[in-house]
């Protein structure tokens, strides 16, 4: 398959995916998530694939949903979309999944190296949740995950302010497992994927199911309790306001409605 959002590279035993939107930051539209969820499940199945590594460039690992792809839609929009279909499948990946975060990991960003197994990040890297300034909040599962990884309160308080942390900063909450000088992130996961790789795949994918379910008992509740407020948002006029007023680079003006 061709993908025009996604370069994949193989290095056997490890595949690398980076997101290719460069111009907008690598912002997730709905082409950009397929194809990534294509390309996982396809590297899933190829017995030569032992680890996959999902990186972006320097300045960002990704911004975030694609914003302008949202802007206009409306609760029952999001609901036929379903990217949230596709954001599960890339959960199901069964093979080690490694985030080499640079720059920004914001939002959908956020989320999706949350999803990944390891995050390494580089020293630049800045990660968050700022779906607050545009009038929504996070839908792919920020409100669960980051409350897991760095404990309510300052997962209240990223969520709430939509304020970024630091790499350092990230490290020291327990969000990521190791911070690299900028330009080494993208070596230091392929190091530690060639050791998983060395590794019994059949045990490397059993204790990888079994460490997800340490997590995620609870989580399919919560999930859903958050996609849920997340489509009664594209109801909101603040919602339209946010986005918009982001298109047009200028402060909301919010309703309260
Ligand atoms: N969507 C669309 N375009 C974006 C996005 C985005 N998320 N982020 C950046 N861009 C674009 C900018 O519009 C700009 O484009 P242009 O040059 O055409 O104006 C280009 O990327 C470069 O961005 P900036 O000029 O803004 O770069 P700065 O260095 O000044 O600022 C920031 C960088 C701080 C990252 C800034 O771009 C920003 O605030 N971006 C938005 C971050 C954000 O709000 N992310 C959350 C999005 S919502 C979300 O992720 C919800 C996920 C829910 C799950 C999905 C279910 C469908």
């Amino acid at each position: 398959m061709e993908f025009g959002n996604i370069i994949l590279t193989k290095e056997l035993p490890v595949a690398t995916i980076q997101l290719n939107r460069p111009e907008v930051l690598n912002a997730i539209n709905h082409k950009l998530l397929r194809e990534l969820a294509s390309c996982l499940e396809q590297l899933d199945g190829d017995d030569e694939v032992k680890c996959i590594i999902i990186t972006g460039n320097e300045k960002a690992f990704a911004a975030g949903a694609d914003i302008r792809e949202m802007a206009e839609a409306g609760t029952i929009d999001m609901l036929l979309m379903d990217s949230f279909g596709v954001w599960q499948s890339i959960r199901r990946v069964r093979k080690p999944v490694i985030a080499a975060v640079s720059g920004f990991a914001l939002g959908g960003g956020c989320e999706l190296a949350m999803m990944c197994d390891i995050i390494i990040a580089s020293d630049t890297a800045r990660f968050g949740q700022p779906e607050i300034n545009i009038g929504i909040m996070p839908g792919a599962g920020g409100t669960q995950r980051l409350a897991r990884a760095v404990g309510k309160y300052k997962a209240m308080e990223m969520i709430l302010t939509g304020e970024m942390i630091n790499a350092e900063e990230a490290f020291r909450s327990g969000l990521v497992n190791r911070v690299v000088p900028v330009g080494l992130q993208l070596e230091e996961a392929k190091r530690i994927g060639n050791i998983i790789a060395s590794k019994s795949p059949v045990a490397v994918r059993l204790a990888k199911e079994a460490v997800l379910r340490a997590d995620e008992l609870a989580l399919k509740e919560g999930l859903e309790f958050e996609r849920k407020n997340f489509y009664i948002l594209f109801s909101s006029v603040d919602q339209k306001e946010g986005m918009l007023a982001f298109t047009e680079k200028r402060k909301p003006r919010w309703t309260g409605r």
